[in-house]
């Protein structure tokens, strides 16, 4: 077959722009992973959890994916952390992460994370209560609950940060 050779790179062109669109489909196995704004610099997180909690680790990948760089720390001693890095006992989660300073609990979207070091507020961190379907690492199918991302001080104040219902 004779093609033409400006055929020839618009075919290469669209081959590899199919890969691409189905790559990304794969891919895209929760709304989460949708891109968020990129961190202004690499940004080091530091997870401890239970080495039972799958979720947990779910959690992590959802953070790897948004361009955290996560160090896991695995430990049965969970209140004790939790306690050392601030989070009241009424937000306590699953998991907790420390982030320059701030700490983490819960099932938090990296979109709250981001907007958090973004606009560093005076605050202990985030917390996501309980942990809800639907959240980063608790995708159960179309299930999608609502819930609020709180902010926290040391003097246990709350606060809502964001509100997920649509997403
Ligand atoms: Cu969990």
């Amino acid at each position: 077959m004779n093609i033409h050779p400006m055929e020839r790179i618009v075919l290469k062109k669209t081959f590899l722009l199919l890969t691409i669109v189905m790559q990304s489909a794969c891919a895209e196995n929760s709304a989460w992973d949708k891109p968020t704004a990129a961190l202004a610099e690499p940004t080091g997180m530091t997870v401890y959890r239970s080495p039972s909690c799958g979720c947990c680790g779910q959690w992590v990948t959802h953070m790897q994916k948004q361009g955290f760089t996560i160090k896991e720390i695995q430990s049965e001693q969970m209140d004790a952390i939790k306690q050392k890095l601030g989070v009241p006992k009424a937000l306590q989660s699953c998991h907790t992460a420390s982030v320059k300073g701030y700490t983490v609990e819960g099932h938090v979207p990296a979109a709250d994370v981001k907007k958090l070091l973004l606009t560093q507020p005076k605050a202990t961190g985030l917390a996501a209560p309980g942990m809800p379907t639907g959240s980063p690492g608790m995708e159960m199918g179309g299930r999608k609950d609502k819930f609020s991302v709180l902010i926290f001080d040391p003097q246990g104040h709350t606060e809502r940060f964001a509100e997920h219902s649509d997403y």
